[in-house]
């Protein structure tokens, strides 16, 4: 027993002056407090110190419900009445996203992130000939999944002194994923394998900058951020069209509950285009009938301000030390979409980091 004993306190002590030394090495005020990082869903709102690493991945699960028409909910037949054949009724996103950051300098953190893409649309057929098409049934299904766009960032600080940090981020996004994904969708001419319309597009299909700008203040017990990033699309993709450009304007404030726990509320405000182009490869009629609200790029794009709560958590045990843990959620408050398309319900983002 005494042996194990000596094994045990010789051990904490190695680990105690090991993660000293990397505590000094480091630069301690960084990565040592769980609200260090901004709120999970919020990409590039921290950079690293000069040969630092880091690993993460994230999972995103985004629930979409019913349709709108501007800010107002409307029902299945409304969308009908405006001779679509078919309706969104509902809509999944998963994203599961690997990430890698590495820092050659204080100035510069580099940053690679890959998705993959998981999506799921329930329909409704309001066209007797497309349900008798669809076997008599009203409801129908189309899924799809793949590789997303690899996006490269680099994040460069302009100010990282005392409390103030600032860091612009200049990032690409290449068409890795695919625009080609096909599924059974019924039509008048019976349930055949079609092309699905970009809202289920695993990627882009078009060279995207991702610029960002990040503003971070930290004190002892609290801390606040704000971010405005945008996508833009250079060019149309294969299949004549580029989604609409976005920009998003996020704000965050974290409490450290204690050294390793932290607690954030923000306020998101999130804006997204009209779809350019037309999607060559969708059925836009069905007899004398729309097909369905997605295939029309009018239909794409809109506004919200979302509020969002989220925990981080810096796992203080020698075993996981400084692995990271958190979540966060986002509602929206309000919401207006162009032409008709489906309301976003809430986002749920669930993280691992770990940086060494
Ligand atoms: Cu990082």
């Amino acid at each position: 027993m005494k042996s194990i004993s000596t094994i045990i306190t010789t051990a904490a002590a190695l680990s105690a002056v090991a993660s000293a030394q990397t505590h000094h090495h480091k630069h301690a005020h960084n990565h040592t407090r769980p609200d260090s990082h901004a709120p999970i869903s919020i990409m590039g709102g921290h950079t690293h110190k000069t040969g630092e690493w880091m690993l993460s991945y994230r999972y995103m699960f985004m629930e979409m419900d019913g349709m709108y028409k501007g800010n107002d909910s409307v029902s299945p037949e409304q969308i009908f009445a405006q001779n679509y054949a078919v309706t969104p009724t509902r809509m999944t996103m998963e994203m599961h996203m690997l990430g890698v950051m590495y820092a050659p300098s204080d100035r510069v953190t580099l940053s690679f992130m890959l998705p993959y893409m998981e999506r799921e649309m329930d329909h409704l057929i309001g066209f007797a000939p497309v349900i008798a098409a669809n076997g008599g049934s009203s409801a129908f299904t189309t899924r799809s999944n793949g590789i997303g766009d690899l996006r490269l960032s680099s994040l460069i600080t302009l100010l990282g002194e005392g409390p103030h940090h600032l860091h612009a981020g200049f990032g690409v996004s290449l068409p890795t994923g695919s625009i080609g994904e096909r599924d059974i969708v019924p039509g008048p001419g019976g349930r055949l394998s079609r092309q699905l319309p970009a809202a289920m597009q695993p990627g882009s299909g078009t060279v995207d900058l991702l610029p960002s700008i990040t503003y971070t203040y930290h004190s002892d017990q609290w801390s606040a951020g704000a971010q405005a990033s945008g996508v833009y699309h250079i060019d149309d993709n294969a299949h004549g069209y580029s989604l609409g450009d976005s920009f998003n304007l996020d704000s965050w404030v974290s409490w450290k509950a204690s050294k390793c726990l932290s607690l954030s509320t923000g306020l998101s405000y999130i804006w997204e285009g009209n779809l350019n182009g037309n999607q060559s490869d969708v059925g836009t009629t069905a007899g004398p009938r729309r097909t369905v609200p997605t295939a029309f790029a009018e239909n794409y794009g809109g506004h919200r301000i979302e509020a969002v709560a989220g925990v981080n958590y810096l796992i203080p045990s020698w075993f996981l030390k400084n692995h990271r843990l958190a979540a966060d959620v986002r509602v929206p408050l309000w919401q207006e979409r162009n032409g008709v398309g489906l309301g976003t319900d809430y986002t749920l983002s669930v993280g691992w980091q770990y940086a060494f």
